[in-house]
């Protein structure tokens, strides 16, 4: 049973704040570091109950991604390396802010209602980003799990992806991979170079990339990678953490919504160039033409160079799979139509958040997802997996090249989440592989000029949305008023939603120029105000 009078002691040692109320968001507890200590606790607590009920190893992230240094953040992963399921979101919130008192009470209420059984063995596995308060909290993390008697395993330092890759090998028997940073180095690494090898056209313009690694964890872990696919490939780090502040003015995140390059690199033109954000599971590509022109390659494009390279790979195998590409109402309107229209391939749009998109990927035989702000991964169903090691096997010449491809392929991408580093690799693979510049990928499709503002509102929540996003249901009057707006304009399209990590509502615009994007971004925003 759990030891009542031990939970309240170390409790008081990880006090809440009083008043203070905190949601689960879409990607777990986000708040001023000062802010997280019992929560940190607390979370540590419930991994335990989640472990003990799911009978599995139970992962437990210290970061905030993108945001501030100052910040912090904490969220839990289930068993197959995925998000929190939903009805333990809302325990998480409840344990949060339940005040020093009630803490047992909630406590036993969540044994109660999930039917967890106490008597049960549980295991927790720990990681954190680089931001100073992270290793202090990790440890309050600790201090949550094994005052209710679960073992743990601290990774220390580790990007985000990298830790649902440990919860997922841990809880695959070792069948997906060994559960260790050298196991995640080796296996990826090994895939890659196996692919590179295979690449007719290696000449040095495909050998070398420029990583911006927003001051953040990439830097530490591409570091500490590099030797094992060095044949393959050759990366210069920017932004590695010995100078400048994390995800202050560089990082994917910065990137995308800014639209020009990080502080802290030099560009030469058509050089190859991306970047990671604090955590490393987001990554963007970009590149300056001859005339100085900053060109973005986001998560749509990435997308597309993903998916048109993986349905290549199934003709030549000459195996019928469904391939189907997700995103978000983000997603650029070029991005979308090219993919249905040009490649011929089925996208699905879901709300933002990479639950939403991972749990849909799973519906196919191979699931692509990405947002455009440069997060995803692809999926393979293991039906799929197993057919593609036999036909490596089976098949003749040409075929059986490219099945080992794919196969390689499969081994490249984190099945448990997007991965800045997994994702990176395979980028690099497919260009080498398909002999394609920067540019030539780049020029795929044209994204339509596109605008993101964030607005200020008394209560965001006074919007709601229908349609993964796409439509407003209230207040009453503001889908029309954007309809109105949007149809003066051609292949415009224009939606606002209540952000999910930021008390603010978010603006998306975009049409075939980007002077009326400015005017039109600003008559709908004028409109919720
Ligand atoms: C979180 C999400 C990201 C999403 C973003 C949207 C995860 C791991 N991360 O960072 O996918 O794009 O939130 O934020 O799910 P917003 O709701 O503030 O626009
Ligand atoms: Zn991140």
């Amino acid at each position: 049973d759990m030891d009542l009078g031990a939970i309240t002691k170390y409790s008081a040692l990880h006090a809440k704040p009083n008043g203070l109320i905190l949601q689960y968001g879409t990607a777990g507890f986000r708040t001023k570091a000062e802010h997280l200590d019992h929560v940190m606790f607390r979370m540590g607590l419930l991994a335990v109950l989640r472990s003990k009920q799911t009978k599995s190893t139970i992962g437990v992230m210290v970061t905030a991604s993108h945001n501030p240094e100052e910040d912090n953040g904490v969220k839990l992963v289930d068993p197959l390396g995925e998000m929190l399921a939903p009805s333990w979101e809302e325990h998480a919130t409840c344990l949060a802010n339940a005040e020093e008192q009630d803490m047992q009470r909630v406590l036993i209420d969540i044994s109660e209602k999930e039917a967890v059984n106490l008597q049960q063995d549980a295991f927790v596995v720990i990681g954190r980003d680089t931001r100073p308060s992270s290793e202090k909290l990790s440890q309050s993390v600790i201090d949550g799990v094994t005052v209710l008697g679960g073992q743990f395993h601290d990774y220390g330092l580790l990007t985000t992806p990298q830790l649902h890759y440990m919860v997922y090998c841990r809880n695959t028997g070792g069948r997906y991979g060994k559960a260790t940073i050298e196991g995640y180095y080796q296996k990826l690494s090994k895939a890659f170079v196996e692919l590179t090898k295979q690449a007719s056209c290696s000449g040095d313009e495909y050998r070398s990339l420029k990583v911006d690694c927003a001051n953040g964890i990439g830097a530490l872990k591409l570091r500490e990678m590099e030797h094992y696919f060095s044949q393959g490939l050759s990366v210069q780090l920017f932004n590695d953490g010995s100078k400048g502040k994390l995800n202050h003015l560089c990082g994917a995140d910065f990137v995308k919504s800014h639209q020009k390059p990080p502080q802290g690199m030099e560009i030469k033109s058509n050089e190859r160039c991306c970047s990671f954000d604090g955590d490393a599971d987001r990554i963007v590509y970009y590149y300056h033409d001859a005339d100085g022109h900053f060109h973005l390659i986001d998560g749509d494009k990435i997308a597309t160079l993903i998916s048109s390279f993986l349905k290549e790979l199934l003709v030549e195998i000459g195996e019928s799979l469904n391939i189907g590409v997700v995103q978000t109402a983000y997603a650029n309107g070029s991005s979308t139509r090219y993919l249905e229209e040009v490649m011929k391939v089925p996208v699905y749009c879901t709300k933002t958040g990479v639950k939403h998109l991972h749990h849909k990927a799973q519906e196919f035989d191979i699931g692509v997802y990405f947002e455009a702000n440069g997060h995803g991964t692809a999926l393979f169903s293991t039906a799929v997996e197993m057919k593609i090691k036999q036909s490596a096997e089976q098949l003749e010449d040409k075929k059986r090249k490219a099945a080992k491809m794919l196969e390689n392929i499969i081994d490249l991408f984190n099945q448990a989440a997007g991965d800045a580093i997994s994702d990176m690799l395979v980028i690099e693979a497919i260009l080498a592989l398909k002999g394609l510049t920067v540019q030539q990928w780049d020029a795929l499709y044209t994204d339509l000029p596109n605008r993101q503002l964030k607005v200020q509102v008394a209560d965001r929540r006074v919007i709601s949305t229908t349609n993964a996003e796409r439509q407003a249901v209230t207040p009453p009057g503001l889908q029309e008023a954007i309809n109105d707006l949007v149809k003066k304009y051609k292949l415009s399209r224009a939606f606002v939603r209540p952000s999910g990590t930021e008390d603010v509502v978010r603006v998306y615009a975009e049409a075939d120029s980007q002077f009326k994007i400015g005017y039109k971004a600003a008559e709908t925003t004028h409109n919720i105000n």
